[in-house]
């Protein structure tokens, strides 16, 4: 049923790729090994709620009869399941874990859960037989199982995923997820612990925000699998946006890209595409408004207002339009991250109070806030009365009313989004947010204000203004030094800043004898004024949901084949409450080093609906690493205020041929 390769050595059909197996696993006999180089931190809450899995050391293979010789015979029942949001290569996960399982002992069987985790607690399943993973190799998205987000946080919960596997015969389960799905797969390793079923995790996530090393710096999972994909099918959209911007030269093009609070997704975009602004929050929250703080010396100091504010950041991105509109750009391209506002101070307030608040609320009342006030006018009747009631009491709460006053102060569809219902993991929901609708809301107001004032105007091109002019039978020379303020020899020509209108134009003319007092300015001169008034037109665009059903790159679809048959090896080795990973992805696919986390020590204690549970820890953007420098280095030119083109680039050629060669994501080259 597979297609025949083409003759050129391309595909025509993804299905029919084999991905490759890492060298290891092609070898006859296989071992296994811990790896006391690599050393980790336990949080002690960790080593109390996951005691058994605290001793797990990393592990790693080899064909060398180090460790131990791994068993390959004994017939085995693999449950799998998908976990939170889709994600491009977890078709091939189940791919790999599937041809490994089979290869090893037809008898394995391997069990696909549906709907995510509510399929292990319904018990609602599938057998995965091989004309299902035949369809589905090398496709994108979770449509094989389908996925969901129902978080296995209760005793009742875990007693019901274990009948099911116990009904199932289950002796291993592979959870594919991102963070809060391995945190539930080793909560789920503990609690079957002496039951005798393992628990794998799989790092997935477009959001890239699982990347592991330990304690020495050593890196063992470079990169969540489905990041890449996600990130260069953002890329291409943007790249097609930019060559379309440059050919309309009339919109401002902002483009929210999907990852619920890092940036990597917005990082990897921007390199990939060399776009003219790319915000990276974990920089903004790193800001300090230095001027600011100086002023406050020996003052009492809030510390929290010097931080970046979205008037702050407003003022940053309408300077970058002013100074493209100088050069004759009144176009170009913004990316925004989707989890921008959890590093805005202000903003990150908010969300941590109002989740204060909330799960306050349904403790006290053991009912849904969101059920008991389901309209925004109702929560905002809350909050008030509650602030309220604690300043008549001279209580100190959470929401004071200082917190009301400023909340009331944001547009409506913002404080519905800061209200919204968190998710079942307690996390903010970002994407439901218009970070970019908010943002562009006082950029556009503060561009009125600026093109009121004369700062914000179009630079005519100096040979396009010498031709009207030589038309209109003008000296351009004379007129020139009336009405713009630069060097006649610059490329573009800016208007003076107080000619805001046709009246101040004429009175400018008048000044400098070129016309008398009863003469209208000469029409071609009014025309060419007309060019320097600019409109700022934008559209807005959302990517995400779009990237977690592309294809995966022909990287990831490497990549996670083998984290399917590194699941397999480690429950073959015995393993429970470890994570599936492959070492050294920036390197030739002949270097790849499969091998297993414990989950234990990437746990730490984090805020979720209003306290602390230990979860796997995310990872944000380095600001020391050379991908994130590379972007600093480089962005004063992408800014592109310049005359002529945008300097932009081609994102990487991406295919699925004979070679089996793949580019990797450009954070991984630059960071390794
Ligand atoms: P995972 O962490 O489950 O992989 O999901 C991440 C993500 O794609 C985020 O980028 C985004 O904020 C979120 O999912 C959207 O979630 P939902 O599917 O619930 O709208």
């Amino acid at each position: 049923m597979l297609d025949k390769n083409l003759e050129s050595g391309f595909f025509e059909n993804r299905c029919s790729y084999n991905p490759p197996k890492c060298l290891v696993f092609e070898s006859e006999e296989i071992y296994s090994e811990n790896d006391f180089s690599i050393e980790f931190d336990i949080h002690p809450e960790a080593a109390r709620l996951l005691p058994d899995l605290c001793k797990n050391r990393f592990l790693s293979f080899n064909n060398e009869n180090k460790g131990k010789k791994i068993d390959r015979i004994s017939p085995r029942r693999i449950g799998v399941v998908f976990s939170g949001g889709p994600a491009p290569g977890g078709h091939n996960v189940i791919a790999g874990l599937f041809d490994l399982a089979k290869g090893a002992n037809p008898e394995n069987r391997i069990f696909g859960f549906l709907r995510g985790p509510e399929g292990i607690i319904e018990g609602h399943y599938i057998e995965v037989d091989s004309d299902t993973v035949n369809k589905y190799r090398n496709k994108g998205g979770f449509s094989m199982l389908k996925t969901g987000r129902t978080k296995i946080d209760t005793e009742e919960k875990k007693e019901k995923c274990l009948k099911t596997c116990k009904e199932m015969k289950l002796d291993s389960l592979v959870i594919i997820g991102g963070d809060d799905s391995n945190t539930n797969a080793a909560f789920l390793a503990q609690s079957f612990y002496n039951q005798g079923i393992q628990v794998i995790g799989v790092p997935k996530t477009i959001d890239g925000d699982i990347q592991i090393k330990d304690i020495n710096g050593k890196v063992l999972c470079p990169i969540s699998f489905g990041f890449h994909s996600a990130a260069r099918s953002f890329a291409i959209n943007i790249k097609n946006l930019q060559t379309d911007a440059a050919s309309d030269v009339k919109y401002w093009h902002i483009c929210k890209v999907m990852g619920r609070v890092a940036s990597h997704l917005a990082l990897e975009v921007g390199l990939q595409t060399h776009p003219n602004m790319v915000l990276i929050g974990e920089e903004l929250a790193d800001y300090v408004d230095k001027s600011k703080l100086e002023k406050s010396i020996n003052k009492e100091r809030d510390y929290s207002a010097y931080g970046m504010t979205l008037r702050h950041l407003s003022r940053t991105i309408c300077d970058l339009i002013v100074k493209r509109a100088a050069m004759g750009k009144n176009y170009g391209i913004l990316v925004i991250p989707e989890g921008l506002l959890e590093f805005i101070n202000e903003i990150q307030t908010f969300i941590i109070k109002l989740n204060a608040v909330i799960s306050d609320y349904n403790k006290t009342h053991d009912n849904d806030f969101h059920s008991d006030f389901p309209l925004l006018d109702l929560k905002l009747d809350y909050l008030r009365r509650m602030a309220r009631q604690a300043q008549e009491d001279g209580l100190i709460t959470v929401w004071t009313s200082r917190d009301d006053d400023l909340f009331n102060d944001i547009p409506d569809f913002f404080k519905e989004g800061l209200l919204m219902e968190r998710d079942n993991h307690g996390n903010f929901q970002f994407s439901q947010v218009e970070t970019d609708r908010i943002i562009m809301g006082l950029v556009t107001d503060y561009l009125k204000i600026l093109k009121d004032n004369g700062t914000y105007k179009l630079g005519i091109e100096r040979n396009w203004y010498l031709k009207r002019m030589k038309e209109a039978g003008l000296d351009p020379e004379r007129y020139a030094s009336a009405v713009f303020e630069n060097s006649f020899s610059d490329k573009f020509l800016l208007r003076k800043k107080e000619i805001i209108s046709k009246k101040t134009l004429r009175q400018a003319l008048i000044d400098a004898n070129l016309i008398s007092n009863d003469e209208d300015s000469p029409r071609a001169v009014v025309k060419i004024f007309e060019k320097t008034i600019p409109k700022f037109k934008m559209q807005t665009h959302f990517y995400g949901y779009d990237g977690r059903g592309a294809d995966p790159t022909a990287f990831d679809s490497n990549y996670t084949y083998n984290l399917g048959a590194t699941s397999f090896f480690l429950i073959l080795s015995g393993c429970s409450g470890y994570m599936a990973c492959v070492r050294h992805l920036e390197k030739d696919f002949s270097m790849w080093e499969p091998g297993g986390i414990p989950i234990a020590p990437l746990m730490h204690l984090e805020e979720r609906k209003g306290k602390l549970d230990l979860v796997i820890e995310k990872s944000l953007v380095d600001l020391d690493s050379p991908a994130f420098k590379r972007l600093k280095s480089m962005r004063d030119e992408w800014l592109g205020i310049y005359p002529g083109e945008d300097k932009v680039r081609d994102p990487d050629p991406d295919i699925l041929c004979k070679d089996k060669k793949h580019i990797p994501p450009m954070i991984l080259s630059l960071n390794s």
